[in-house]
């Protein structure tokens, strides 16, 4: 918290210039003490006849990186950032900003209020308001478009992106780009304004070719278009382009008025706190409690990977993108031919799309080492095991790693569901040992489960998160489990989907109703493209004979019985037309469930989507209760930071935790209560799910 003595914003004149230095970490976020201390500094820059211009700076690491999220619950403190812009529209001193590292939303509207901008080359500037479930309300919208034009700002504002200095300076945002010392270049480029005395550029003035709104309606259709398609659900977008609309069409007293008014309701909205609540809870995941700063991460400059299959061939690349030279490990020279030649035509495909350019394809190509030999991988920092999914396999493989690997390095399995103890039992040194559990497409999905076995040593662990961050995932921390957080907290969504087409409901219903939901696909889209086999083999591995009866996904297993085993086959829950990926509706699905529920004396009945959405999402909450109670991991937002990242649940809802939460915890446990009662123990409430509610609080506390 600022005081007296340590400012939020530093005053100094400096060669006729008063610099104002905006000092609040760690990212110069523009809390009231913030705001008070801008107004506080350039209204005394206004009146000091020694300061001919204004310089406004970030110390630390950045320029302002927005307004405070944590204030956005709280009743708005004066003066508000539209207070400031008004204020500098009245200065006559040249105002300038002086921006590095990430000016973003509030950060860049500040910015937008002074007359110049000048940006380091490596700073980068962008409104991601959307994402935050708002839009830019200190005027961005109404600014940034007089600025640079509707459809450049509608550009920045929909997609929330930041753009590079350079491609700043090209759009107009900045006037200048310089080389070395930020502060006294800045210093120097607002001297020289003052002395050229150059008419002050004010973003608020109308700007000709701006308006009027039906000169620019193809563009903006354009863009709700985008908004619809790409943040399929989300609010924020669509309310951004509004904004922009009433720019177009009143004053910017007026159209400013109404942003207040637009603002308030964004911010109030339910998606709006779900996304900030998925923003914190990202970052709270990178936390584990018991391993802090103190502990250092062990080196990762290099990296192999055992099998060379679609899962090792998509680990091998996320290495290789992110600059790691990898080895990579197989047992026979065609399934290495065949795994390495499909890591080539990913990257080659990606080049053809314009994804990447042959420099970097053959770049990283000429990062992944392929080899027979397990002896290549004695130096390596990590390794990361992607072999077939069975426990000796796997034991056999870590015991050879156990012999061959230097001291120290880190040795993870990517196994989705076995005991990660039980491996790192088959070496001497099971303190080395973590599963890191990716999701395919590995080089692509953002999720990394980083798994914790009862032996792993704390800064095994934390090498683990830190090379989350390195390959640019999202690394959340897990403990052993079947299945451990992601998987075991998805499954019983699956296992209800089953379940309600057994009862009477079909693919297609199910499937709709989640992605009506805000999913990207329904579970059973999903299990057609993934292949129903996997999750069938599995099931019979793990079955044991004491199982009850109604443990049995009997629809799922005829079906694989069958050979349906998903696009591959041509069929699955959908059926496939010929070399189609595009699931259609199949009647004989509907003819099997009606045996499968004849043969379990289950009478068919009309299913309304209610039960559907309900059944499908209360059963993964209720897993996840369990998953939290029992440790397995840390906090609730963990497991929704999971699902936005591994299954692509819809970020405006938070997350499932999040999403039941909304709903209200005592509504889901006398939803789930009713369900048990009617379908028997696999609805059984998670302990920790009713101490929640018998406490009136929620998953967090
Ligand atoms: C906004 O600006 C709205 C405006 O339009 C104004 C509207 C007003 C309307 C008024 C009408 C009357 N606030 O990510 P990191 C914390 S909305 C508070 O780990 P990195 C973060 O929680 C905002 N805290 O670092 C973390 O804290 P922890 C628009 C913020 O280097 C620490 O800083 N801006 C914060 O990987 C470090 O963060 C954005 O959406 C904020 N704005 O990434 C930008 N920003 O250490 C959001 C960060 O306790 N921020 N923190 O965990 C980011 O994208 C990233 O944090 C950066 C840094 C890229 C800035």
């Amino acid at each position: 918290m600022p005081s007296d003595e340590t400012p939020a914003v530093g005053y100094a004149v400096e060669d006729d210039v008063a610099v104002l230095t905006i000092d609040s970490p760690p990212v110069n976020a523009l809390g009231i003490d913030v705001r008070r201390g801008i107004v506080a500094g350039v209204e005394r820059a206004a009146d000091d006849p020694a300061a001919h211009a204004i310089v406004l700076i970030g110390a630390g690491r950045t320029f302002p990186a927005g307004a405070d999220i944590r204030e956005f619950d709280k009743p708005l403190g004066e003066p508000h950032l539209l207070a400031l812009g008004d204020l500098f529209d009245r200065v006559r001193k040249p105002i300038v900003a002086a921006m590095h590292g990430t000016a973003l939303g509030g950060g860049l509207e500040l910015a937008l209020y002074c007359h110049f901008r000048v940006m380091a080359p490596g700073a980068r500037v962008g409104l991601p308001e959307v994402n935050l479930g708002i839009f830019p309300g200190a005027a961005g919208t109404q600014r940034l478009p007089r600025l640079i034009g509707v459809d450049a700002a509608l550009g920045m504002i929909v997609s929330g992106r930041p753009i590079e200095a350079k491609r700043a300076l090209d759009l107009g945002i900045a006037d200048a780009v310089v080389e070395g010392d930020l502060r006294s270049r800045s210093i120097a480029f607002a001297k020289k304004a003052a002395q050229d005395a150059k008419p002050l550029r004010i973003t608020s003035e109308p700007r000709a070719g701006i308006g009027p709104v039906e000169k620019h309606a193809a563009i903006i259709e354009k863009y709700r278009e985008q908004a619809r398609i790409r943040m399929r659900g989300q609010e924020s977008p669509l309310e951004a382009i509004g904004s922009v609309v009433d720019g177009l069409s009143m004053p910017y007293e007026q159209a400013v008025a109404a942003d207040r008014a637009r603002f308030a309701r964004c911010v109030a909205s339910d998606q709006s706190k779900a996304l900030r609540y998925a923003f914190f809870a990202e970052r709270e995941a990178a936390r584990i409690p018991d391993i802090g700063r103190d502990v250092p991460p062990r080196p990762l400059e290099t990296a192999g990977v055992i099998g060379a299959g679609t899962m090792g061939g998509g680990i091998a690349m996320s290495f290789a993108d992110a600059g790691i030279p990898v080895t990579l490990v197989e047992m026979a020279q065609e399934a290495l031919d065949r795994g390495f030649g499909m890591i080539r035509k990913n990257y080659e495909g990606m080049v053809a799309r314009g994804r990447i350019d042959q420099e970097t394809c053959d770049r990283r190509l000429g990062l992944i080492t392929p080899t027979l030999a397990m002896d290549d991988l004695a130096a390596v920092d990590v390794v990361v095991e992607a072999a077939f999914e069975n426990p000796d396999v796997k034991t056999e493989i870590f015991g050879k790693l156990d012999a061959v690997c230097k001291p120290g390095a880190l040795l993870a399995s990517n196994t989705s569901y076995l005991d990660i103890d039980a491996i790192a039992a088959a070496t001497n040194r099971a303190a080395d040992i973590i599963g890191l559990h990716y999701f395919v497409p590995a080089n692509v999905m953002k999720l990394l489960e980083v798994v914790r076995a009862d032996k792993s040593a704390p800064d095994a662990v934390a090498t683990g998160m830190a090379l989350a961050r390195r390959l640019g995932k999202v690394g959340v921390p897990a403990r052993v489990s079947h299945g451990f957080v992601a998987n075991r907290s998805r499954a019983p969504m699956v296992r209800e989907a089953v379940f309600l087409v057994e009862e009477g409901a079909t693919p297609e219903q199910v499937d709709r109703v989640l992605t009506e939901f805000g999913m990207p696909l329904g579970p059973l889209a999903v299990g057609d493209m993934s292949g129903l086999d996997v999750s069938w083999r599995m099931r019979q591995a793990v079955r044991r004979p004491e199982d009850s009866n109604e443990r049995y996904i009997h629809l799922a297993d005829r079906l694989c019985e069958m050979g349906r085993f998903g696009i591959k086959a041509g069929k699955g829950w959908y059926h496939y037309a010929e070399g189609s990926r595009t699931p259609e509706p199949d009647p004989e699905i509907v003819a099997i469930a009606e045996a499968v529920a004849g043969e379990r004396g289950i009478v068919r009945r009309v299913i309304d989507d209610a039960e559907i959405l309900e059944r499908c999402i209360y059963a993964a909450v209720n897993e996840g209760a369990k998953i939290v109670g029992e440790g397995v991991a840390l906090r609730a937002s963990d497991v929704d930071v999971m699902w936005l990242y591994g299954f692509g649940f819809p970020r405006w809802r938070g997350g499932i935790m999040h999403y039941a939460e909304t709903v209200g915890l005592p509504q889901v446990l006398a939803r789930i209560e009713a369900f048990e009662a009617k379908h028997g123990s696999l609805w059984e409430p998670a302990p920790y799910l009713k101490e929640c509610v018998a406490a009136g609080r929620g998953f967090a506390g």
